[in-house]
């Protein structure tokens, strides 16, 4: 995976885009003004971590470069965005090639900011915004419903397949189902949608403003979520660090390093790739290319100290095709 992307939902004025500024230190638009942000605004953000700093003083590296997570800052959503209301939904398409979605939900409360709702309701609000998004989805569904059904007509034996399957999941949006279980589908992985998404909420708002139910619904469904108050700069930092690896942790994502005088680097991979899968996102040539891989793993490079104290250690494995890395692994790829 080259970069992770993630796309920022939530209703209007419920500070998406003070968080989008917060993490990318961006001069976006920010004001109390409902449907502030029109245009979506993309913001890259380094993945905090530090193993790569003590990596690069261990290898007196020039530069660190450290994995990074794309956000996206959208426009805000309201109840009957799929039948037009506020902005529609048009402006959900940029977020359709993100990995992940985080949820903006306020809870802070107070009457001068304020709420396209007229209360302020996290759990009422997180219906909203997952039932139009699952509208949204819809959409794409019945579009490529039509599509396969001609194609079907046609006698393509995978419109043939992929039709019964779509016709489930637009069931499923209808009632309001899950339809994770069908992520694996080739045909529904390149539709990109929306609710088939890991989320992951922000909470905006102290702790004490965060309310029972929202807490009990979110646990139940297992989504993983920050509190944070966004507004306050310094309290939040700790928190958009945390939201950061929560996501790598949704995703299933781990980071491997590669170290020296010129550079200390982290590249993300999905948990589970294989050493010659990782070699790929370095250089797409070193996947076919790859013979093995010098390794050690984060922990033990520095307790030895250097390099060539970690091989006259026994910490330094030689690696093959099989090998599966390890969340901080050090890799030196050899390669053909
Ligand atoms: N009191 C309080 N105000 C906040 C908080 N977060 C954001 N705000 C204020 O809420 C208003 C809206 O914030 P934005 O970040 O522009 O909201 P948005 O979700 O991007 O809104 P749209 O782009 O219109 O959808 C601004 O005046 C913020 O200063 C918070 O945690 N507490
Ligand atoms: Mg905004």
């Amino acid at each position: 995976m080259k970069k992770l992307s993630i796309g920022i939902v939530g209703l209007p004025n419920v500070g998406k885009s003070t968080l989008f500024k917060l993490l990318t230190k961006q001069d976006v638009n920010i004001a109390n003004y409902p449907f502030c942000t029109i245009d979506p605004n993309i913001g890259i953000v380094s993945v905090p971590d530090s193993r790569l700093t003590d990596l690069a003083e261990l290898s007196e590296s020039k530069k660190i470069v450290p994995a990074i997570v794309e956000f996206y800052d959208i426009a805000g959503l309201v109840k009957g965005a799929a039948s037009g209301e506020g902005l529609g939904n048009q402006f959900l398409s940029h977020i359709r090639e993100t990995n992940a979605v985080v949820m903006v939900l306020r809870c802070f409360g107070g009457t001068e900011i304020t709420h396209v709702e007229n209360s302020v309701d996290p759990l009422r609000d997180m219906g909203i915004i997952n039932a139009e998004l699952a509208l949204k989805d819809l959409e794409t569904v019945e579009r490529r419903i039509v599509s396969l059904g001609a194609e079907a007509r046609g006698g393509k034996k995978e419109a043939v397949v992929a039709l019964p399957i779509m016709e489930k999941i637009k069931t499923a949006l209808m009632e309001g189902g899950s339809i994770y279980e069908y992520a694996d589908e080739p045909e529904v992985r390149s539709l990109q949608l929306l609710t088939m998404k890991r989320q992951i909420c922000l909470l905006n708002g102290t702790t004490d403003d965060v309310p029972e139910d929202l807490k009990a619904e979110l646990a139940q469904k297992g989504i993983a979520y920050v509190v944070a108050n966004v507004s306050d700069e310094a309290g939040a930092k700790d928190a958009l660090a945390s939201m950061i690896r929560e996501a790598y942790t949704t995703l299933n994502l781990i980071s491997f390093f590669t170290t020296g005088e010129e550079e200390t680097r982290a590249w993300t991979i999905r948990r589970g790739a294989k050493a010659p899968e990782a070699a790929g996102t370095i250089h797409g040539d070193f996947e076919n290319k790859f013979i093995r891989a010098e390794t050690v793993s984060t922990e033990a490079l520095l307790e030895a100290g250097s390099w060539s104290q970690a091989k006259a250690k026994g910490k330094m494995r030689l690696e093959g095709k099989e090998y599966v890395v390890a969340d901080g692994d050090v890799m030196v790829i050899r390669h053909g």
